[in-house]
């Protein structure tokens, strides 16, 4: 058959210019909708900055090891974690935090070529920032702010370079025990403060004013804050001022963000507030800020979560919050050109020296107690003393749960001859709240530690050494098989979620499934094996 060379004539060379500005058009400025969370699961605090094209954001992360989770985003939409602020001990000291002490919230700023991450450890000597050059680690030893108390602190440098500390503290320069947002300046090389911190707001009356963060615009300092608490009445607020010690006025239009009203509280979303705001590179604004979604009635179990809302703010106007203030799961509007990044594998088969950043330890790890065994492809756990009742750090690794529904799978060696031995599979929400499955000497046992509640929902006796455990959850119940051949799962029992829901357990946390090992009282003789963790939202 006899081929033509093809010939672009002078209409279809009009096409083609069509065609590539269209293209341009769509992929290089808007993109329409996106689903909140961002972030699902136990983010909490979200605070983000900007360098060029970059986002970076950083949550809270309470007893858990390691400490500040840091994302990327090139888009405010997807959301990759690139690493940990605080990845050694000397920054992070976990030992004897309660459940939920440790790290409350932090904010991250990129000054003058450097990223900085200020926070407060409420178990272990209070506020601190640590620095990097690249946000993916390391980052410094910490500096510590000599302020007596405080939490959620907020670093802030205005148009001629002074650099200020802010935070929310109980005590007033009035000598006062109320809560307010405190400002001073700081000498950022040492951590002083170099002037009396002065109360500058306290908010418009709801509890807890707290999580500050301060922005200059159009010739004012905008101070953006929480209020209400971080349950259902959580809130965000801004007030402004020509001055940085003010005085501030209010936004007329308070809250700019809630979930409160009569028209949201059947709303999937709830507790919205504990905002950072940030300008695109492109100059439309964007709010990140936390909140829940509640399961079951008001119980919420994957924590508080990261969101997104736009925000427009005209000059010397106020910024307003997807034009309602408020929130829902699927956003309708104009997002940036979106670069989503690849979906994280269902099947962790432990073939790495060290765990992928979704694995988290309960406070500071006894490292000698976990081995990464690369050649075998194996997570190998020898238990101590300790056991996941204790508020210290037992032999566990866990990872979020991030999806009210899911199925998580793990492959289990073990047959320990001491009957002290334990090795399992755990939902916990902290150590006085979660639900173990548990292999012991010839059994398998499935319990509950409900507070003061200890209870065992049925034992059946396993003398193999390989076994397959399963937890699987619904908005209603989490179920618990296991298996001993990968194929037949028998179940063991269910139980209702609200039972271990922060609601109950109290914190700010929210379920780990977590993988563990404990010789009650005393070192284990026998390694746990695990071989492979798979986990899958539904
Ligand atoms: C955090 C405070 C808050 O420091 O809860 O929701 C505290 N907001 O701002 C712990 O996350």
């Amino acid at each position: 058959m006899e081929t033509k060379p093809l010939k672009l004539t002078f209409s279809g060379f009009k096409f083609l210019v069509l065609f590539f500005f269209l293209g341009i058009t769509l992929t290089s400025f808007s993109q329409t909708g996106f689903k909140n969370p961002v972030i699902p699961g136990f983010y909490p605090d979200p605070s983000v900055c900007r360098v060029n094209d970059d986002y970076y954001l950083v949550n809270s992360s309470f007893e858990y090891f390691p400490g500040v989770p840091v994302f990327h985003s090139r888009d405010l939409v997807n959301w990759e974690q690139i690493g940990y602020c605080l990845t050694r001990d000397s920054q992070l000291p976990l030992k004897k935090c309660w459940a939920s002490g440790g790290i409350y919230a932090p904010t991250i700023r990129y000054h003058e070529g450097k990223f900085y991450m200020v926070t407060t450890n409420v178990s272990g000597g209070g506020n601190f920032y640590v620095t990097a050059t690249d946000p993916a680690g390391e980052w410094s030893e910490p500096v510590w702010v000599k302020q007596g108390g405080g939490i959620d602190p907020t670093l802030f440098w205005d148009e001629n370079g002074k650099s200020y500390f802010l935070s929310n503290t109980g005590i007033h320069n009035d000598g006062s025990n109320r809560d307010g947002i405190h400002l001073s300046e700081i000498d950022i090389k040492t951590g002083k403060l170099t002037s009396e911190p002065v109360c500058i707001w306290n908010g418009t009356g709801g509890r807890y004013p707290e999580s500050p963060h301060l922005y200059q615009k159009d010739g004012y300092y905008y101070l953006m804050i929480a209020e209400g608490g971080t349950e259902y009445g959580h809130k965000v607020t801004i007030a402004r001022s020509r001055y940085i010690y003010g005085p501030y006025d209010a936004c007329p239009f308070n809250p700019i963000l809630t979930q409160i009203n009569r028209d949201t509280q059947n709303s999937p979303i709830q507790g919205s507030g504990h905002a950072d705001l940030i300008q695109a590179n492109e100059g439309s604004w964007w709010i990140v800020f936390l909140a829940f979604h509640p399961q079951n009635g008001q119980h919420h179990l994957t924590g508080r979560e990261t969101y997104l809302a736009p925000v427009s703010w005209p000059e010397n106007g106020w910024p307003s919050v997807n034009g309602s203030g408020t929130v829902s799961v699927d956003m309708n509007c104009k997002t940036l050109p979106l670069k989503p990044f690849a979906k994280k594998p269902v099947r962790d088969d432990f073939s790495t020296s060290k765990p992928s950043f979704d694995w988290n330890y309960l406070r500071n790890p006894a490292r000698e107690n976990y081995v990464f065994n690369v050649q075998k492809s194996k997570l190998i756990l020898k238990g101590s003393a300790v056991t996941i009742n204790d508020a210290d750090s037992p032999t566990f690794l866990g990872r979020r749960q991030d999806q009210i529904s899911f199925q998580s799978t793990t492959l289990l060696n073990f047959a320990p001859s001491n009957a002290n031995e334990e090795a399992g599979f755990t939902a916990l929400m902290n150590e006085r709240y979660h639900l173990d499955l548990v292999k012991t000497k010839g059994k398998l046992i499935l319990r509950y530690r409900l507070g003061e509640i200890r209870h065992v929902e049925k034992e059946v006796s396993v003398n193999e050494k390989t076994v397959y455990l399963r937890i699987e959850s619904t908005p209603e119940f989490y179920s618990f098989s296991y298996s001993l051949d990968g194929k037949d799962f028998k179940a063991l029992g269910k139980v209702n979620t609200n039972l271990i829901s922060t609601e109950t357990a109290g914190g700010f946390t929210g379920v780990f499934l977590g993988l563990f090992a404990s010789g009650n009282g005393k070192a284990s003789q026998t390694p746990a094996e695990f071989e492979w963790f798979d986990y899958a939202g539904k």
